[in-house]
């Protein structure tokens, strides 16, 4: 059993400067410069855990090269690639294009970077290098469009890395799990029309990108039911998501029968994060960890490559990848602190208007029909 892991100090470098959480600074408009939500903290404090706590003795370290040009072109259009490009190359940087996700200069290396690690994490576990792997990426990718940069995402990270599975591996069936608490709508996006692979998006309701990622979301085309959304009621816990995660994701999982399971991994769904109001523990994310671990053990030899997206709270996150990274690397891992506050709060318990929503997302799967949004 061997997991892979990516992660680059170049990854901490990516600058996305002094904005009050979301804002830039404005003095004149009351905004005082702090920090950017989207800041290094976080990832940074996630990947030395993994060297303090022992864990990276049991990981089997993956380099991150730059995803070519072709390869970014496989997902994104040449615009919204020469526009990143120019823009990275001012002193002053640029926006990825939502005015809401900033970066400095030399932002186009590290986004290159990052899909490059999301790439080559996929290509270890389809090489049989390792069983499975976390790419520990940031700029983040799944709000990426293929026209334009969003939710402070630069590139489409794992859908880039998707494409890479099909272009030299010749996959045919690719499952994308995206359990960040924002909406996928990237990948989505990506193969909206595309049968090959199934996006699947649990997400807290009517959070981020606005009006996005309804049940009514299915895939059009050729692509039609190969899309699938889970929107979660606000204070959805550990009990909730796995009820949504073996009632709806492994059931459609299942069926479609992939040959390599991608997971956008987020940490906003976590109980203590400042931009998502659900509840997770890092229990609650290993166990969605193992359910992900036994699908890809019935349907694809263990083929599991996780890739990283949000998660702003730098106290609890480090805890919940831990959980997840350990999880994959079947390690035990040191105990999260935060396990004994946040799983004693409530709200883990499936909740009945959970449950009714969810019921509709599973009916709405099995059944590939439209349903209400
Ligand atoms: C603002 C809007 C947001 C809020 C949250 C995210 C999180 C992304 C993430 C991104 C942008 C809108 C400030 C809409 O973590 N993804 O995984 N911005 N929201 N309009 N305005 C003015
Ligand atoms: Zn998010």
């Amino acid at each position: 059993m061997s997991t892979g892991y990516v992660y680059h100090e170049m990854f901490a470098w990516h600058d996305t400067g002094t904005s009050a959480g979301l804002f830039r600074s404005d003095p004149r408009a009351g905004v005082q410069p702090l920090i950017h939500f989207e800041n290094s903290e976080t990832k940074r404090r996630i990947h030395e855990l993994i060297v303090v706590s022992g864990l990276i003795d049991h990981l089997t370290r993956i380099a991150p090269r730059p995803a070519t040009e072709d390869e970014i072109l496989r997902v994104h259009d040449r615009a919204h690639l020469e526009r990143i490009k120019a823009e990275s190359e001012r002193p002053g940087g640029g926006d990825a294009g939502d005015g809401l996700s900033p970066f400095g200069q030399g932002a186009y290396d590290i986004a290159a970077l990052a899909a490059g690690g999301a790439i080559e994490a996929v290509d270890a576990v389809l090489a049989g290098r390792v069983d499975n792997a976390y790419a520990l990426v940031r700029p983040p990718g799944h709000h990426a469009e293929p026209a334009t940069g969003m939710g402070f995402c630069l590139f489409g990270n794992l859908a880039i890395a998707a494409h890479h599975a099909m272009h030299v591996y010749g996959l045919e069936r690719i499952a994308v799990v995206d359990w960040d608490v924002h909406h996928g709508n990237g990948t989505q996006k990506a193969f909206y029309d595309d049968p090959r692979v199934l996006t699947i998006s649990l997400h807290q309701d009517e959070l981020f990108p606005p009006r996005s990622g309804y049940r009514s979301e299915r895939g059009e085309g050729a692509g039609r039911g190969y899309a699938l959304n889970v929107p979660l009621p606000p204070g959805t816990g550990d009990g909730g998501y796995l009820y949504a995660m073996d009632r709806a994701v492994v059931p459609a999982l299942t069926r479609f029968r992939p040959e390599l399971i991608l997971v956008a991994s987020g940490f906003d769904a976590a109980a203590m994060d400042p931009l998502g109001r659900q509840l997770l523990t890092s229990e609650g994310y290993r166990a969605l960890t193992g359910r992900l671990l036994d699908v890809a053990a019935q349907s694809c030899g263990g083929r599991l490559a996780m890739s990283h997206e949000g998660g702003y709270n730098p106290a609890h996150v480090p805890f919940c990848g831990l959980a997840v990274i350990g999880a994959l690397a079947r390690v035990p891992t040191i105990e999260d602190p935060f396990q004994a506050v946040v799983g004693a709060q409530g709200g883990h318990d499936l909740a009945p208007h959970q449950r009714e929503v969810i019921d509709l997302a599973a009916v709405a799967a099995s059944d590939g029909a439209r349903s209400e949004r």
